[in-house]
């Protein structure tokens, strides 16, 4: 396969960054380059705001049909280049194939749904307590918005940031992970396939400094950045210095709950798939699990049986379940936080060590590993790993294994696993989670709902479905006379 070579997309114009050399690589075959190029320096930022700001007036100006019909078109190219794009995505980023062209589709759904939107109501009509009077709510642009996306979802987190903000007449600045700016060229030739008009979004790769160089810009109207938790809270409070709304997608550290009385079987793909697919890099993958104590031993032991027997290995090869992690740095991580767990007392219930040959034995691969943290320090049961790690804890009743769900720093998403309607109905008052799933995994997330957590798990209004309207819209408040 040969070597992408990535520009920045300005004004409607392809061309090099004036900043420092930019390569991503395969994460499972670190020798392999997927795409090169050059970042962007902070004039080419400016730039690209300057373009946005051109454009987005004439883009805020047509019919929401003319808008809707650019992101339907761009979700059927999307959808069309699947195949193709997918295995890109599995080969820069590391997730397996089958989850690298979901995504893909996904983005094209993302796409499609917002095409649908954008010429639904716009605005709500009240009555008023004055005779002769209406009150009309409505939406109008927020203008230029800045949007920062993170390397686990390339094509889907920015594509459910992009598509509505477009659809809701925004112009764009993106800054994708500078780990994955080809699957980012990728939806941005889609967009111009599309027939967006010059200008509207605009591609700018680079690390934090341009990140920062976007966050400040004055032309810059908003945010909207899914990350860590402590850059996100960063960015907020950069934000709020300058008066500008932030909408940030944090971190997690999502329970799974097994009570006695749960189909095992189901937990138990449930729970793996949660905690293990695109090897645990997702802010909302299952990494604490807590087990009703007349099961925890059978629960435990089948959850640690079937870690060790999945598949670890060159993500796009048929059969193998868990790719590598995107860097060596994240690979150290996650191998020192299990090194530290260990240390504090964590017991561990998998045992297959890494085999792996070749050039893939240079890859950034973590087997998954479960441990049992009952006894163990805080350390593993509260900070985010961002790896294919679960600790176990056992709960003595419903209400303690709820307590203990709830009493995390993070309130992303969580799981329960029952077959009892009422306990079901009791976690969503228990458990303080912006997502709670009852007999399904912890991950995911459908493009016409709310999405986002509370504490340190978001900040700002949710993402996705009418949520998203509230963010990349400012309302104006009309109260109408006629004027005789
Ligand atoms: C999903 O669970 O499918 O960064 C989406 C993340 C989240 C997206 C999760 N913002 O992992």
């Amino acid at each position: 396969m040969g070597v992408v070579l990535l520009e920045q997309y300005v004004g409607g114009e392809w061309r090099p960054g004036g900043g420092g050399q930019l390569v991503s690589r395969n994460p499972a075959r670190p020798d392999q380059v997927v795409a090169e190029g050059t970042a962007a320096s902070a004039g080419d930022v400016d730039l690209a705001v300057r373009a946005a700001a051109r454009a987005r007036d004439h883009w805020s100006s047509l019919p929401a049909h003319g808008r809707a019909a650019v992101l339907k078109r761009a979700a059927a190219v999307l959808s069309s280049n699947a195949a193709e794009w997918g295995r890109e995505l599995a080969r820069e980023e590391g997730k397996t194939l089958p989850e690298g062209v979901g995504e893909v589709r996904r983005a094209a759904q993302i796409f499609d749904f917002y095409g649908g939107d954008a010429d639904r109501e716009a605005g709500s009509l009240f009555s008023s307590p004055r005779p002769g009077e209406r009150i009309l709510v409505t939406h109008r642009p927020l203008g230029t918005v800045g949007i920062i996306t993170p390397f686990n979802f390339p094509i889907a987190i920015p594509a459910w940031k992009i598509a509505p903000a477009l659809a809701y007449g925004n112009a764009i600045v993106w800054k994708p992970a500078g780990t994955v700016p080809l699957l980012a060229l990728r939806l941005t030739q889609a967009l111009e396939q599309a027939g967006l008009p010059s200008g509207v979004l605009n591609l700018v790769f680079g690390e934090r400094e341009v990140g920062s160089a976007l966050v400040d810009h004055p032309g810059i109207d908003g945010v909207s950045f899914t990350g860590s938790t402590p850059v996100g809270r960063a960015l907020a409070a950069a934000g709020a210095a300058r008066g500008i709304p932030v909408q940030a997608e944090l971190g997690g550290k999502n329970a799974a709950v097994v009570l006695s009385d749960a189909d095992l079987d189901l937990a138990a793909g449930q729970v793996l798939a949660g905690a293990f697919n695109s090897s645990g890099q997702k802010c909302t993958a299952t990494s604490r699990l807590i087990v009703q104590n007349e099961i925890a031993d059978e629960f435990a032991s089948l959850i640690a049986e079937r870690a060790d027997a999945l598949v670890v290995g060159d993500p796009t090869e048929e059969g193998v379940q868990l790719g590598p992690v995107i860097t060596a740095g994240a690979r150290d991580a996650i191998d020192a936080g299990v090194a530290r767990a260990e240390g504090e007392g964590a017991r561990r219930l998998t045992s297959r060590p890494l085999e792996l040959e070749g050039d893939l034995a240079r890859g950034h691969f973590v087997r998954p590993v479960v441990f049992d943290s009952s006894e163990a320090s805080d350390f593993l049961w509260k900070q985010e790993l961002f790896g294919p790690v679960l600790a176990v804890r056992r709960a003595a009743s419903v209400e303690e294994a709820f307590a203990l769900a709830d009493a995390s720093e993070f309130g992303l998403s969580a799981a329960v696993f029952t077959q009892d309607l009422g306990t079901a109905l009791d976690a969503i008052d228990r458990i303080d989670v912006g997502i709670l799933h009852v007999n399904s995994e912890t991950a995911g997330a459908d493009p016409h709902v709310p999405f986002g957590g509370g504490k340190g798990s978001g900040l700002g209004p949710k993402e996705q479905g009418l949520a998203a309207r509230e963010f990349y819209t400012r309302t104006t408040t009309v109260y109408l006379r006629g004027g005789a």
